[in-house]
Formats: C-alpha cells, sequence, structure tokens
C-alpha cells in the first residue's frame, strides 16, 4: 500500500509539472515575441538609445518567468504532499504493524523462518514483543500463510497443557471447535499439547507434539 501511495504521489507531481510547464509554455513564448517585438519597433523608431532602453525590459520579463513557474511548481507540490499525508493519516490506523510483523486483516502477524519446538518458537516471539499467534480471523492467516512456507504446517499459539483437552488461545480464547480437522484433536500417543495449523486442511487446527521442529506464526498485539 505504501508503495502504491508513493506512485501516486509521484504520479501526481510529474502531472503538476507537466502542466505547469504546458500552461507556462505559451506565456513564455508571447511574452518573449512581444519583449522581442517591441525591441526592433523601438530600435527603428528611436535610435539606439532606445534600443538599449528596451532591451532592458526584454531582460526583465525574462527574468520574471522564471519565478512565476517556481510559485506554480511549489503550489503544486504543497497540494500534491498534502493530499498525501491526508491519504496516509486515513490509512494508517488499519496499516501499522511494526517490523518485520505483516498485517492480515486487523492482525499482527509475523512468519518464523526457523524450524523449533513449540516453546522455543514461544520464546522467539516474545523475544520480538509478541507471543504465537492467537489469530481472531484464523482463515485469513491461513490465506496468508499459503506459498509462503517451507512445508504445511506451522506452530500457533494455543495448548492443552495445562488440562488434557481443555484448549484455549494464549490470549485466553476458547477455540471453536469446529476449527479443529476431523478427528482432531486426538492427543496421538498421549502426547499432543500444542497447536499447529496445517494450511493443506480445510478445517485447519491439529493437536501435535510440542517438540516437533516446524515453522511458527507470531503475533504482535496492536493496542496491548
Ligand atoms: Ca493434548
Ligand atoms: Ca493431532
Amino acid at each position: 500500500m505504501v508503495i502504491l501511495y508513493v506512485l501516486l504521489l509521484a504520479s501526481a507531481v510529474m502531472g503538476a509539472v507537466i502542466n505547469t510547464t504546458t500552461t507556462a509554455a505559451p506565456s513564455v513564448t508571447k511574452k518573449a515575441t512581444t519583449a522581442a517585438s517591441s525591441v526592433t519597433k523601438e530600435a527603428t523608431t528611436e535610435g539606439t538609445d532606445a534600443t538599449t532602453e528596451s532591451n532592458a525590459t526584454a531582460n526583465e520579463s525574462a527574468d520574471s518567468i522564471p519565478t512565476a513557474m517556481t510559485g506554480s511548481l511549489v503550489a503544486a507540490l504543497t497540494n500534491a504532499i498534502n493530499k498525501y499525508l491526508e491519504v496516509t493519516k486515513a490509512v494508517d490506523h488499519v496499516t501499522h504493524c511494526p517490523y518485520p510483523y505483516s498485517i492480515v486483516l486487523d492482525e499482527c502477524f509475523y512468519i518464523g523462518r526457523q524450524k523449533m519446538s513449540w516453546i522455543d518458537a514461544r520464546t522467539h516471539c516474545q523475544g520480538m514483543k509478541g507471543d504465537l499467534a492467537s489469530p481472531n480471523n484464523i482463515y485469513a492467516l491461513k490465506a496468508f500463510l499459503i506459498d509462503k512456507l517451507d512445508s504445511a504446517a506451522v506452530f500457533v499459539g494455543a495448548t492443552d497443557q495445562e488440562k488434557e483437552g481443555s484448549w484455549s488461545w494464549l490470549d485466553g480464547r476458547n477455540i471453536v471447535e469446529n476449527d479443529f480437522s476431523e478427528g482432531e484433536p486426538n492427543n496421538h500417543k498421549g502426547i499432543e499439547n500444542c497447536a499447529g495449523l496445517d494450511t493443506e486442511k480445510v478445517r485447519v487446527l491439529n493437536d501435535r507434539d510440542c517438540s516437533d521442529h516446524i515453522q511458527f506464526v507470531c503475533e504482535f498485539q496492536l493496542g496491548g
């Protein structure tokens, strides 16, 4: 989005320059022609002294042209910058995620490139002033993740470590039962206590072994 507005700004400025140049050009030509005509006429009728005086008049006209152009250009630039600032201010409240987080609807996520256990991933996220993701919009997060991962699954911020079978997000919300894939959570081998998000499934959540080493998603809480 920022790139788009920078391009729009550049386009607006270029448009202003072209307009200013286009409108100023006939004026320049007209003034130069008038001045030259005046020089010729007065030199013919009034002699050398008159020619000198008219040359001074022509030079004065030529000096005033750049000043007029500069004024128009400054006005156009000021107008374009003010419009850019208005647009930036309007969109800032929905796009403000601190680097390196990305906005997904109204949440800020970061995809961990390294593969690590759930607890190490959580430590990594907390070191980035966030935590493992507790997405409100889990299918928007899925859409964001598709094609960005080395494999299909990532760790997210949900666990039943405190009480087997009692799942909640790290932000305290209960997990929607239907967000688990069919047959999940199954606590396979009795050791699956950490939530993974599988982008290849229709319903995306699965309980996994917390010691698996996979990619993960951090979230930065806006306004938190
Ligand atoms: Ca479990
Ligand atoms: Ca499972």
